[in-house]
């Protein structure tokens, strides 16, 4: 595969951006090799600046689900940024897009639209903290929430101490005010909420966790967490940045029926603009300046080109038979990436809600962060490197989720298929 400008773009991006991405995960670290620099998109193929092409599954981390460059969503953008891009003023797209939220996600009554998945997540935390008082927030080992210093934290040693710092940068003292739990450990977690109950102020979790690759919860994880956090007085936040209307048009909370106290979405919802959105019960949204007293802005917050983007993006997906086909597809895809594995007699375990699939290269079953790490990331390195080979773009992490769009076709499918014969008995 020509590479030639890939590698000299790369080189110049790391003189002035560190590490040459704006973003980690993108720059092939967990790999290998540099990352593509993409030309141009389309439906479900990328094209990179040498001229290959790419059947992607990582569209955009989530916000592609129509494909690239919808034809519906190109036009709302365009006439929107004919009227303007940015007006720091309220505009009638962005009530729109609140009350599509509201209308079909179930736990929203009142939605606040801010920038990024990040953004989202650190306010819900600040309003969960000002509602109960209480500063100590739990999150689950794996399960990423952007990168808000309190967030950036991993496991201290032993269950019963508070988080330790998972980066530079974070104080101790930030950390300290998190606790963490494995994802699906219902009897570590319990302990914990015992032992905190009185200064613990909220519980968030991915309820199908898609940041240590695509975990889903046990049967019983997420109605025992509504109903521990009811019992002690906890609020309850559902991160579904990547889960809202992905796994089901009213995202994880209506797939599950578990309905949280506040919700955290992106990604869908600006259709590939940046955006972010957080909401919940209207006694705690109520809370949120000028309402209330717990601050929070954003100059750029119910962007009248982003909320057109993400306006034509959920009016596409509450269409009759959209999820129908996706799951049809993913279905179909994911059993026949099992099928070629075993095939090939290589271990892998493979995991799938909606068209949110993962794959780990271990016997598995993996329902946690340790069990997610104990596959053989290297091996998926190489399955990484033969699937681009063969035309496919998956997440350039193991860690990761890999993801379909209504854009994908069925010979798409296929052709996903056949590269994973191809590369499975290569890995051997
Ligand atoms: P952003 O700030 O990146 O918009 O959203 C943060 C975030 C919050 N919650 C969940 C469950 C998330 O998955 C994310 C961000 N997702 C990653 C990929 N899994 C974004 C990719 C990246 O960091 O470049």
């Amino acid at each position: 595969m020509k590479t030639r400008q890939s590698r000299a773009k790369f080189k110049r991006a790391q003189l002035v951006i560190p590490g040459g991405v704006n973003s980690p995960v993108r720059a092939f670290r967990s790999v290998g090799g540099d990352p593509l620099f993409i030309k141009q998109a389309n439906g479900a193929m990328l094209e990179d600046v040498d001229g290959n092409t790419f059947l992607d599954y990582v569209l955009s981390w989530g916000p592609m689900i129509l494909g690239h460059a919808h034809a519906k969503v190109v036009k709302a953008v365009i006439s929107a940024t004919k009227r303007g891009t940015s007006y720091g003023a309220p505009c009638a797209g962005e009530v729109e897009l609140a009350e599509l939220i509201v209308k079909t996600v179930p736990s929203i009554e009142q939605v606040r639209l801010v920038n990024s998945g990040t953004e989202a997540v650190m306010s819900a935390i600040r309003l969960a903290r000002a509602y109960t008082k209480r500063d100590t927030i739990l999150k689950f080992d794996g399960c990423y929430h952007g990168h808000a210093d309190h967030l950036l934290v991993k496991a201290g040693s032993g269950v019963a101490t508070l988080g330790i710092p998972d980066s530079p940068g974070v104080p101790e003292s930030f950390a300290r005010h998190t606790l963490t739990a494995p994802y699906n450990d219902i009897k570590t977690t319990e302990k914990l909420i015992h032992k905190h109950a009185k200064d613990l102020g909220a519980i968030i979790v991915e309820p199908v966790a898609g940041n240590m690759g695509v975990v889903p919860p046990i049967d019983e994880f997420l109605p025992w967490l509504r109903m521990i956090t009811q019992k002690y007085d906890i609020l309850l936040i559902f991160d579904e940045v990547i889960t809202g209307f992905r796994v089901h048009v009213g995202g994880a909370q209506a797939l599950y029926k578990v309905l949280p106290d506040l919700t955290c979405l992106g990604k869908i919802i600006g259709g590939g603009l940046p955006i972010g959105a957080y909401g919940g019960r209207k006694d705690l949204m109520q809370m949120i300046a000028p309402a209330g007293p717990v601050y929070q802005a954003g100059t750029l917050s119910g962007n009248p080109v982003a909320v057109a983007a993400g306006l034509e993006t959920v009016r596409h997906l509450k269409k009759p038979g959209v999820y129908k086909e996706l799951e049809k597809n993913s279905k179909e895809l994911a059993e026949g990436i099992g099928e070629a594995a075993k095939y090939a007699k290589i271990p892998y375990y493979q995991t799938r809600v909606g068209s949110m699939l993962g794959g780990f290269f271990t016997e598995g079953p993996v329902i946690d962060y340790a069990g997610a790490k104990k596959s053989d990331t290297a091996r998926y390195a190489k399955f990484f490197h033969g699937m681009l080979n063969h035309g496919i773009y998956l997440a350039p992490s193991q860690f990761e989720a890999m993801l379909l769009s209504t854009a994908h076709t069925n010979r798409h499918i296929r052709q996903t298929i056949a590269a994973a014969h191809a590369v499975f008995p290569t890995l051997r």
